[in-house]
């Protein structure tokens, strides 16, 4: 499948997509938005259990046509986010939102409703791990492109910055929401106030991200990382994301419950038999994620 903006893949396992407007460090344009709508629902469509949870994939669905499965079709297990060239994301494409439109003030939220709310519930719902790949500066909503996906590596030389300070505007796109779960509001506050530049490594010892590596690293550590899930006990690792983001708005309670639901839909999956069988039998095991 190809696409304007985006390269898109999905062999072995692993979906990949890569941000491709390297001339304007991959910036959000309208077509790159319908591109990303339409390649997530493919893997969505394709993953393991997929389930629309309380998201409704592409508005754009009526042209929408399943890939096409040959006998040896992988379905994907992970999904791979990164940037074509020196950048990750600088979000918006500013020249597309320009202030005045016919003579109005543009009404910013109709893009955010559309587009980004739709971008990162996606991420967030999608049933598979979401790995970023900081390769460069990532600005405004790039910065909640990021920040969406389950597990963020970095390059050393990759920053972050809440471009929106500099424009008059709030953080959007979720930020308000991953950041001072992330960072915790006083920080928070802070680098959304100020909008200044956050290097990798700095981005890491907060615990924004996961990691920092360095530059020459990234693409193979990307990799172990993809290679490790395309091999993992997929439905566990999806519900453990599920688990993870109810508990931000569950009491302790609810929470256990919550982990006991899910652990008796786990129970039954062949993972686990198979998780058992390997430790017992004092081997590797294979799993398949089913
Ligand atoms: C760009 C952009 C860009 C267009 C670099 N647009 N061309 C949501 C809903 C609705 C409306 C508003 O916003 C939002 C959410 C948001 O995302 S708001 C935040 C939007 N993003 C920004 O404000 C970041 C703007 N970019 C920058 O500040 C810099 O480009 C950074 C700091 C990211 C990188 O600086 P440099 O490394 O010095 O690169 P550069 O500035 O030279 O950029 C390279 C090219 O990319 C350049 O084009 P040119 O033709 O001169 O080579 C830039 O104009 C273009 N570009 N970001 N967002």
């Amino acid at each position: 499948m190809s696409y304007q903006t985006i390269l898109f893949s999905n062999e072995g396992g692993i979906a990949r997509i890569t941000l491709n407007r390297p001339e304007r460090l991959n910036a959000f344009s309208e077509q790159m938005h319908e591109d990303l709508r339409d390649a997530i629902g493919r893997v969505r469509a394709d993953a393991p259990a997929a389930k629309t949870a309380d998201f409704v994939p592409a508005a754009k669905t009526a042209d929408f046509v399943p890939a096409a499965k040959t006998a040896d079709f992988v379905p994907a297990r992970v999904l791979v986010l990164s940037g074509a060239g020196r950048g990750f994301c600088a979000g918006q494409d500013l020249s597309e939102r320009k202030p005045v439109v016919n003579g109005e003030p543009r009404d910013l939220s109709t893009t955010l409703e559309r587009n980004y709310k739709p971008l990162i519930l996606s991420l967030r719902t999608l049933d598979l791990p979401v790995i970023g790949v900081v390769n460069g500066v990532a600005a405004g909503a790039g910065v909640s492109l990021a920040l969406a996906c389950d597990i963020v590596i970095a390059a050393k030389s990759a920053s972050f910055i809440l471009a929106f300070a500099k424009l008059g505007l709030v953080p959007d796109a979720g930020l308000t929401y991953f950041l001072p779960r992330l960072i915790g509001p006083g920080r928070a506050r802070a680098v959304s106030m100020l909008g200044e530049r956050i290097g990798a490594e700095q981005a890491a010892q907060w615990g924004m991200i996961w990691r920092c590596v360095e530059d020459g690293d990234l693409s193979a550590e990307a990799d172990k990382l993809a290679q490790h899930f395309a091999q993992a006990p997929t439905r566990g690792v999806a519900l453990t994301k599920q688990v993870i983001d109810a508990s931000f708005d569950n009491g302790l309670g609810a929470q256990i419950s919550l982990e006991a639901k899910l652990q008796a839909e786990l129970g039954r999956t062949n993972d686990y038999k198979e998780g058992v069988a390997a430790f017992l039998e004092k081997r590797m095991a294979k799993f398949t994620g089913s």
